[in-house]
This record gives structure tokens, C-alpha cells and sequence, in this order.
């Protein structure tokens, strides 16, 4: 494919050539500077190995089968377990999960201020952390500390860390000390990355922050201020502190304010964002790259990704359906005809296959779903790609 725009990017970061725009929609191809790896073509979803691999898939079937080109991990869980000294002496984590030339990014651990608030503390220093495993034992992860972790992981892409507040809390005065901390731990990374990755092997992204204040001089134009004016020379940009239980409309606002303001020869990365529905409106919008544990997370609890929503094989309902998953769907599950009544009984009785047949099948299903964005933005007919979307998912309500 011929790119659009031929930036004369210096080989110091990934490469990101745009190759059609469909309205705002945007298809391209990342190239990473490691030798031999895989371009990655956006639209992307990034599948979460938290601890550094998936439940119920290999990394070669993650690749091979499934077409996936790069996957996500986490730089605080990986430290707490089993430590990222260790990952580093078996050759990075690359090596650690057995050989493969898959490329991967690292989330810089900012989230689990979120998700494990409960077992954090935050300060200008960095963030505390309570060791799951060890009662009364505590992590202080400094922004240079993420950075070192995330050296040790060898990730293609790492992640600055960030101070992350639920977008739900509504406490302007907290949201802005997160903006403007979020712009000094930056600083902190590139300092610390400058030290310690002299090659430049890794691309780091800076995390935009800054609640749902999408107002003239708010949060989040300050804080992309910041970014633009801290570093002409980022690798790729992520939207972070959303998905965290905000309205639709504030999330999609958020969302176009950050796509407009953001460089157009650099990725845009939302974070934790993986409903099928919101990679089709946020793509419309010039988002690249979006993570979720939500397709492999739902798989084990039995809901099946189909194009009309979702279907729950645990549900009595599925007992006598004996249809596939999804007609024409290329996972293993579908392909050998595997109905949803077999699955269903699979699930009743605990055979763990279950799961790892609608892990493969939700995951087809999202590298099906970049695959058929991308097309239609290629083929410059991303709207009505996208309107048919909606109207197919929501075609029994209507
Ligand atoms: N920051 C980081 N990781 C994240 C997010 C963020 O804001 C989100 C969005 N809630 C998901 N993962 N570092
Ligand atoms: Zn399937």
C-alpha cells in the first residue's frame, strides 16, 4: 500500500504512514524500529496478557491463528509477579513467553491507581502500593521506577506513568492536580528513559489526562499542550482516564477534543477501550490503537462477541440452539461446527476448552471487526460501514 504522507521520521521512534482517510477515519501501518518485526496495520485492538500471557491462548496461536500483531502487558503486575529482574535475565519478556517475534506494549501501571485503589496510595513521588502477596509489604513505583520495569520488559512500546483518577469522582480540584502531575511525571520518564535507553529501542507514549473538562483552556487542552510543547519528538500519543464509567456523550467528547488537537503522523492510543461499539464510533473519530480485557474477560464468563451483540452460552436458552457461534466466523470453534448447545453443556460441566474456544472466538471476532474497518476506510466507505454497524447491533430493539 502507498502511504499518503512520507515522513521523513528519524529511526529513533516507530514510523506511523497513513495510507487513507474516510471522513476522520484513519487506516495506516506502524512500523517499529526492532529488526524484523511485524508491521502493525490500524485499526488495532491489542489483546491483555496482564501478567505477561493470556488465559486460554498461546502466543503462537495469538499470532498465528488469530492474526494478532501485538499484544499488551502490565508493568505493575509483571513487577509484583514475577518480577521484572527475572523477565530481563530470561532475555525480556519476548523470550520469557518462549521465543516469538511478536511485538508488544506495557502499560506503565498509572491504571491500577484505579483498579486496586483500595491497595494504593498516591504522591508527587509516585505511587504506593500494598503487595498483594505479602501482607504489610509495599511497592513504591516512581515514574523512573515504570521506566526501569518497563526496560527490564523490553516492551516495543512503553507508557509513561501517569496519575490516573476514576472520571467519575467529580472533584475539579483532584482532576487538576492529576493533569499538571501527569505533565511533570512525563518529564521524569524522558529523563529516566534518556538514561536508560540510550539505542532507542523503545517508543514511549505519554498519557493524556485531564477528566471529562474538554472546555476552551480546560484539563485536557492543557494537558495536550503540554505534550505537544514538552517533545516534538513523541512516538504516539494515548487518551487515558476514560471508560471509567462516564456518560457516552462525555467519553465521545473527550475522545473527538483529544483526535482533533493530536499530531496526524503519530498513533492515537485509547486506553481500556474495547466494546465493539465504541472501536466503530471512536475510529470515526481518528483513534489507531485501543486495548480492552473485555473480550477474553467476557469469554470466561461465557459471552460470546456476535455481530448482533452478544450471546450468553450459559444462558438455558443456548441448551437447544444449535447453531455455530457466528456464521462465517473463522475461529476454531465456529469453523469445526461447534454449536452453542455443546458450548452451553461445556461451560455446565466446567470442561476449560469451553473457554478457550470463546477466547479464540471473541478474539477472531475483534481482528475481524479492525480488519472490516479498516477496509471500509481503505475503500473510503467507513460511514456506511459504520451506520450499518450500529443498525445491525441494535436491529432487534428497533
Ligand atoms: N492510564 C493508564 N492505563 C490505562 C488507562 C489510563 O488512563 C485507562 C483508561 N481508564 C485504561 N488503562 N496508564
Ligand atoms: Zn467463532
Amino acid at each position: 500500500l502507498k502511504a499518503l504522507d512520507a515522513p521523513a521520521t528519524p529511526k529513533h521512534r516507530l514510523e506511523m504512514h497513513i495510507h487513507n482517510l474516510s471522513n476522520r477515519a484513519r487506516a495506516g501501518t506502524i512500523h517499529l524500529q526492532r529488526p524484523s518485526s511485524r508491521p502493525i496495520p490500524t485499526p488495532m485492538f491489542m489483546p491483555v496478557g496482564t501478567k505477561g500471557c493470556l488465559k486460554g491462548v498461546t502466543i503462537d496461536e495469538l499470532m498465528h491463528c488469530l492474526d494478532c500483531p501485538i499484544i499488551l502487558g502490565n508493568t505493575y503486575h509483571l513487577a509484583i509477579q514475577p518480577g521484572t529482574e527475572l523477565i530481563r535475565e530470561q532475555g525480556q519478556l519476548r523470550k520469557f513467553q518462549g521465543n516469538g517475534n511478536h511485538n508488544l506494549l506495557t502499560d506503565s501501571g498509572g491504571f491500577q491507581m484505579v483498579s486496586l485503589s483500595k491497595l494504593s496510595n498516591i504522591s508527587e513521588e509516585g505511587v504506593t502500593f500494598e503487595n498483594p502477596f505479602a501482607k504489610g509489604e509495599t511497592m513504591l513505583l516512581k515514574p523512573e521506577d515504570s521506566i526501569r520495569h518497563q526496560t527490564n520488559i523490553g516492551a516495543d512500546i512503553i507508557m509513561a506513568l501517569d496519575d490516573v483518577v476514576s472520571s467519575v469522582i467529580a472533584d475539579h480540584d483532584r482532576f487538576r492536580e492529576a493533569t499538571y502531575r501527569t505533565l511533570r511525571w512525563y518529564d521524569r520518564c524522558l529523563q529516566a528513559k534518556a538514561e536508560g535507553d540510550p539505542d532507542h529501542q523503545q517508543n514511549l507514549f505519554p498519557i493524556v489526562q485531564g477528566g471529562l473538562d474538554t472546555q476552551l483552556g480546560g484539563l485536557r487542552e492543557q494537558c495536550l499542550a503540554g505534550f505537544r510543547n514538552r517533545d516534538q519528538d513523541v512516538a504516539g500519543f494515548a487518551i487515558g482516564g476514560l471508560a471509567g464509567g462516564e456518560s457516552k456523550d462525555d467519553f465521545w467528547r473527550v475522545v473527538n477534543q483529544c483526535c482533533k488537537a493530536l499530531p496526524d503522523d503519530r498513533p492515537r492510543y485509547l486506553m481500556g477501550v474495547g466494546y465493539p461499539l465504541d472501536l466503530v464510533v471512536c475510529t470515526a473519530l481518528g483513534v489507531d490503537m485501543y486495548d480492552c480485557v473485555y473480550p477474553t474477560r467476557t469469554a470466561r464468563f461465557g459471552v460470546a462477541l456476535i455481530n448482533d451483540g452478544t450471546c450468553k452460552l450459559k444462558a438455558q436458552a443456548c441448551a437447544t440452539d444449535f447453531r455455530v457461534i457466528q456464521e462465517n466466523c473463522k475461529c476454531q470453534a465456529c469453523q469445526l461446527g461447534i454449536t452453542r448447545s455443546r458450548l452451553h453443556f461445556m461451560y455446565k460441566t466446567g470442561n476449560p476448552v469451553a473457554v478457550q474456544l470463546l477466547t479464540q472466538h471473541n478474539l477472531t471476532y475483534m481482528m475481524q471487526l479492525v480488519g472490516d474497518m479498516r477496509n471500509a476506510i481503505l475503500e473510503n466507505r467507513y460511514p456506511t460501514y459504520a451506520r450499518a454497524f450500529v443498525k445491525n447491533m441494535f436491529a432487534e430493539e428497533a
